[in-house]
């Protein structure tokens, strides 16, 4: 017999101030009638909606945890609602938000000097300049330390870079590359990791579109390529030196995953339990099977304590007690949910699961490359490892 339906057991609004109550509401709004509409065909074409980019620059997307600059100045809770809300739709549409924001302007806004960062953040916040972030490369992806990319000094303090690196969201379309690269310093035994502001249209830079991906389809990858790119020393981020300034970045980006991939567990939910009240088989609705009600209960419970978990540890991050390996907590097992509810809703659909209209083969696909992505879930899995045993299984 059925009766009223209830799809969530736990509801974090109580929880939220009023500010994020209502960043919260816009968001869903925006990403619910703007994005959903409009996500399938982009995916199928593998195109990526520029168009878009004004009006996440109109919703404050672009920037939102950061004060000043024209950024809205979001706490971390109301961000990770944002983040959340645009990968309920896409994880390829969070992706574009969260380069922009946490590993293009946050490097800028805490490792740039004040030039720098005038340059740069107000155009990028409006949408008008678009960012990149190149730290892998074709042979330095899990081990961002073996990278050989390189700078060498110039006498006249100019800085020459070459290398390539491999797998750069948004760099086709990038008017500015974060590059981080080994620069031999004087003093130092050892070159050094620092951070590099490449501009298009500087000699030797160029961003060749990697094609044929079968994930994230709605964004845009390449690679950066760099041939004897002369830079000024002022393009040199000089508040950072060593691993510690990418990784830096890598934590500001995986705390937005981590909320992120509870969006797109709910998206798939949301979908599984929709559709199994609808579909009849054998006389009866599939929700009313208990196998599939066990599927659906396990989502349910799983999304809960995912939130759960972000929202505790975006309080910690408000407070500034946020670690990086609680944050490669999040990521990893937030991702990790994401994906099993993923394959369990597209189990749910049956042939319907596989069709872009329903939604969710686009997610699961999606959240193949984001369990990849800032660090594998593998290299999350031996961060935590290390830091609760003390012992180190990286060396
Ligand atoms: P390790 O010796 O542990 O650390 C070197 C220095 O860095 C510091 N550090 C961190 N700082 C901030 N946040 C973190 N998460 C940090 N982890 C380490 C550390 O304290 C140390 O500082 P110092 O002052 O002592 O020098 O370095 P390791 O070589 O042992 O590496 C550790 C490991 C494997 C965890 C790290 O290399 C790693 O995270 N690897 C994964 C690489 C990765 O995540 N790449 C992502 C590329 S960008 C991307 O995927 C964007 S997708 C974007 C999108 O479309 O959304
Ligand atoms: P590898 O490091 O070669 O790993 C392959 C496998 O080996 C993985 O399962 C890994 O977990 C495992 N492995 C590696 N080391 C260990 C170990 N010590 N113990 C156990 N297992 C291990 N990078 C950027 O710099 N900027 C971007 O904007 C960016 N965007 C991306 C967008 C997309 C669509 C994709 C697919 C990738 C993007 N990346 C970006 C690159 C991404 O960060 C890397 O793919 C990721 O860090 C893994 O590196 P890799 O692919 O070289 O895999």
């Amino acid at each position: 017999m059925a009766s009223a339906s209830q799809p969530y057991l736990l509801d974090i609004t109580p929880e939220l101030a009023e500010e994020e109550r209502l960043v919260h509401a816009s968001a869903a709004d925006f990403c619910r009638s703007r994005l959903l509409p409009i996500i399938a065909e982009h995916y199928e074409a593998g195109t990526f909606p520029r168009d878009l980019i004004v009006e996440f620059a109109r919703m404050g997307f672009l920037g939102a945890p950061l004060e000043g600059y024209g950024c809205a100045g979001l706490n971390p809770v109301a961000y990770g609602l944002t983040m959340l809300e645009l990968e309920k739709v896409d994880s390829g549409l969070r992706s574009f938000c969260s380069v922009q924001t946490a590993l293009v302007m946050w490097p800028i806004f805490a490792y740039g000097d004040e030039t720098q960062k005038q340059r740069w953040l107000p155009a990028m916040a409006r949408g008008e300049a678009i960012g990149c972030f190149g730290l892998t490369e074709p042979g330095s992806g899990s081990d961002p330390g073996s990278m050989r990319t390189n700078a060498r000094r110039e006498p006249n303090g100019d800085y020459v870079l070459n290398g390539e690196k491999m797998w750069i969201t948004n760099s086709p379309i990038a008017d500015v590359a974060v590059v981080w690269a080994k620069v031999v310093e004087e003093g130092r035994p050892d070159p050094v990791v620092r951070g590099f502001l490449v501009e298009r249209g500087m000699q030797g830079f160029s961003t060749p579109e990697i094609h044929g991906k079968l994930s994230l389809r709605a964004s845009i990858t390449g690679s950066i390529v760099l041939e004897d790119v002369r830079v000024p020393a002022s393009s040199m981020l000089p508040g950072v030196s060593g691993l510690k300034g990418p990784l830096g970045c890598l934590t500001q980006a995986r705390y937005g995953i981590g909320w992120g991939a509870v969006g797109a567990a709910m998206g798939v939910y949301e979908r599984a339990l929709e559709y199994s009240k609808d579909r009849k088989q054998f006389n009866r609705p599939l929700a009313g099977f208990q196998l599939t009600q066990q599927k659906l209960v396990e989502m349910h419970n799983a999304i809960g304590k995912s939130l759960l978990l972000a929202l505790h540890f975006g309080r910690l991050k408000q407070r500034g007690k946020l670690t990086s390996t609680q944050v490669s907590w999040l990521k990893r097992d937030n991702v990790a949910m994401a994906l099993d509810c993923a394959r369990t809703a597209r189990s749910i659909l049956g042939g319907n699961g596989i069709m872009g209209e329903f939604h969710v083969m686009r997610h699961l696909c999606n959240l193949e490359t984001v369990y990849t992505y800032e660090g594998t879930h593998e290299v999350h899995t031996l961060a935590i490892g290390r830091a609760i045993t003390g012992e180190d299984a990286f060396t």
